[in-house]
């Protein structure tokens, strides 16, 4: 069992450009919604939930925080007692993949909430907490694919499936009681 250390590890290291934009964007939303106030079928298109600085800053937050831990790598493995490799590291493509899709699933996620009636802040158990998932993943396939494929092995993909909607739901529950948050998800 030697190994499972180093997969869960790497896989959450690996995410980690993924996970933070979104709280980012909770610090920093507020401003014009990226709809624009539009509606379509008598309900927002996505809703004042969903801003342009939100979006920008969650974006570059995911971004700037793949290349610190690029130069954190050697510390943190090396402190962890984790083999050279463990820990992957982001290439700018994959970093702006993660991030920037992380913010598009969320994005995605509300445009699906306003077309089945749920008003801003509603939840969507299940896609609350894997949307950003989804989204991080494809845009990072499609930015930098040989490297997603190549770090994203099923091991890893399994423990982010599971571990991500814990690590979300604990999260939110924070940010919801310290106040950041409107809802605890
Ligand atoms: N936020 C933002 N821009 C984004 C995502 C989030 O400005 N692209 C900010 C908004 O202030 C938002 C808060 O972060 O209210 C919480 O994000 P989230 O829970 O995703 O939005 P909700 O307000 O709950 O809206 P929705 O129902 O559309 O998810
Ligand atoms: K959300
Ligand atoms: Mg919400």
């Amino acid at each position: 069992m030697a190994g499972l250390v180093g997969v869960v590890a790497g896989a959450l290291w690996a995410m980690l450009p993924a996970y933070v934009p979104n709280n980012a964007a909770v610090l920093a939303g507020g401003g014009a919604p990226i709809d624009g106030g539009r509606t379509w079928g008598g309900r927002r298109v996505l809703g004042d939930g969903k801003t342009w600085r939100g979006t920008a800053v969650g974006t570059v937050a995911g971004v700037a925080l793949a290349f610190a831990l690029n130069a954190a790598t050697p510390v943190v493995a090396d402190t962890l007692g984790l083999a050279a490799g463990v820990l992957p590291t982001f290439p700018p493509l994959a970093a702006l993949g993660l991030a920037l899709g992380a913010m598009l699933g969320d994005i995605g996620a509300s445009f699906l909430k306003r077309r089945t009636g749920r008003e801003r802040g509603a939840s969507f158990p299940g896609l609350d907490q894997l949307d950003f998932v989804v989204g991080a993943l494809a845009v990072s396939l499609a930015l930098a694919p040989d490297w997603t494929l190549a770090t994203f092995t099923p091991e890893r993909l399994l423990v982010v499936l599971v571990a991500t909607p814990v690590l979300h739901v604990v999260t939110n529950v924070i940010a919801y009681l310290i106040g950041a948050k409107n809802e605890p998800w």
